[in-house]
């Protein structure tokens, strides 16, 4: 039984897009992982600011741009709590995960990784995770290796200590699976490699959205995480780094606001977070990402966490019933995302007739080729849940895949 205590079906009339038919079918919306819809006070909050506040920041002396400025700071303040991280400085707003990843790679690895060291990534992660590291061992001469995992989707703990060694400069690994949902051991994973003074990043893109992350808990070193994904505006996301960290490190980009001075001689760089974030933000996507932590906030990360563990129990059962198909990922700890394939039919057929349907999934090899050629498959099939869907979406994925039968049997 999908717990009563939370009511999705009252929480959906909140998210204007879900209410909608698509080829004369009610919308049902699982591609949650590729990005998710926004609840109206987010959509307020945009037309908000750029109806009546909108200003640049950290420049004006005038009413507008310091009342931007304060929503701007105060969302800093709302992801720090959100995160439990220590200090506001420790929270830099990026573009999303993948900006995030690509700032610690140029700025931290191009400063601390050298000829012959390394970096390990696992085998489930997404090309973000991937291709800035390989763009800096190329750079520098160093070497990418790769945490392998079993037949179920799970990191194999005991090769990853074995990767572990005296070159290992850096740790970076999905704290959630895009693909499988597999909810990797991320805390145990940085005890480790802090045993060895090893720095960890972690890709909280699929996880902070759906469940309670504790920086200081897992104390891993950074962790990324994109607005879209966690029913904020597109085009914002957040950096984590511990101050320590941040502090020694250089500059990602040049530009205004990332300076205290500067003269043709010699410039000084501005304190942390305004030192990584060069040029105007995203001012109104930081505003929105903030409407979306306090829509995220009213609802309880531990409600919505238990909700959406109920949910893939009830759809792991339903598409286990479903004649032909089979599950990729079948980790013991997951998140609510589900691949599959289905016996003869190529999962863009599947998208495909899923869409005349009204269900939105996705297809594809989601960013994640190495994964793909680990399971043998060239694509799959996925949905993506959030606190939003409902068993009657299970159902209707279900009944969307027997028409998927229909046409190809
Ligand atoms: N995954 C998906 O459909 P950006 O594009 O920067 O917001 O997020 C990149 C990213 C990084 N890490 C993980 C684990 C992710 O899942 C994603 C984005 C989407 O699975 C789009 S490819």
């Amino acid at each position: 039984m999908i717990r009563d205590a939370f009511d999705a079906v009252r929480v959906r009339k909140n998210f204007p897009a879900l209410n909608q038919k698509i080829y004369g079918k009610p919308l049902v919306y699982l591609d949650n992982a590729a990005t998710t819809q926004k609840p109206k006070s987010v959509i307020d909050a945009l037309e908000q600011y750029y109806s009546s506040e909108n200003a640049n920041i950290h420049r004006g002396i005038y009413y507008l741009s310091q009342q931007a400025t304060n929503a701007y700071e105060g969302v800093r303040a709302r992801v720090r709590q959100f995160l439990n991280a220590r200090s506001s400085e420790e929270i830099i707003f990026v573009r999303g995960a993948t900006e995030g990843i690509n700032l610690v790679a140029q700025s931290y690895g191009r400063t601390y990784v050298k000829e012959g060291d390394e970096i390990v990534v696992s085998v489930m992660e997404h090309h973000s995770n991937i291709v800035p590291w390989q763009m800096l061992c190329d750079e520098a001469g160093a070497r990418l290796r790769v945490i392998p995992i079993n037949d179920e989707g799970e990191i194999l703990t005991g090769e990853y200590e074995n990767l572990l060694n005296e070159r290992t400069k850096l740790v970076s690994i999905a704290h959630v699976s895009n693909v499988i949902g597999t909810l990797n051991p991320v805390k145990e994973m940085v005890e480790k490699a802090h045993g060895r003074g090893i720095p960890v990043l972690v890709d909280g893109a699929q996880a902070v959205p759906h469940l309670k992350v504790d920086v200081q808990d897992l104390d891993c070193d950074f962790l990324v995480f994109s607005g879209h994904k966690m029913f904020g505006p597109t085009g914002v996301g957040v950096l984590y780094g511990k101050s320590e960290l941040l502090e020694k490190m250089p500059p990602y980009q040049g530009g205004g606001d990332m300076i205290s001075s500067v003269t043709f001689e010699k410039t000084v760089y501005n304190k942390i977070p305004y030192k990584f974030e060069a040029g105007t933000p995203h001012i109104a996507g930081v505003i929105g990402l903030g409407r979306a932590i306090d829509y995220l906030n009213e609802i309880g990360m531990e409600e919505i966490a238990a909700y959406e563990e109920e949910l893939l129990r009830v759809a792991t059962e339903a598409l286990g019933r479903v004649p032909g198909l089979r599950l990729i990922g079948t980790a013991r700890k997951k998140s609510a995302i589900v691949s599959f394939v289905l016996k003869e039919v190529h999962p863009h057929d599947i998208g495909t007739i899923l869409d005349r349907q009204g269900v939105a999934i996705r297809a594809g090899h989601h960013c994640a080729m190495p994964l793909m050629q680990r399971f043998g498959v060239p694509a799959t099939a996925r949905a993506s849940f959030a606190f939003y869907n409902t068993k009657e979406d299970v159902d209707a994925l279900c009944r969307a895949l027997g028409k998927v039968r229909e046409v190809f049997k």
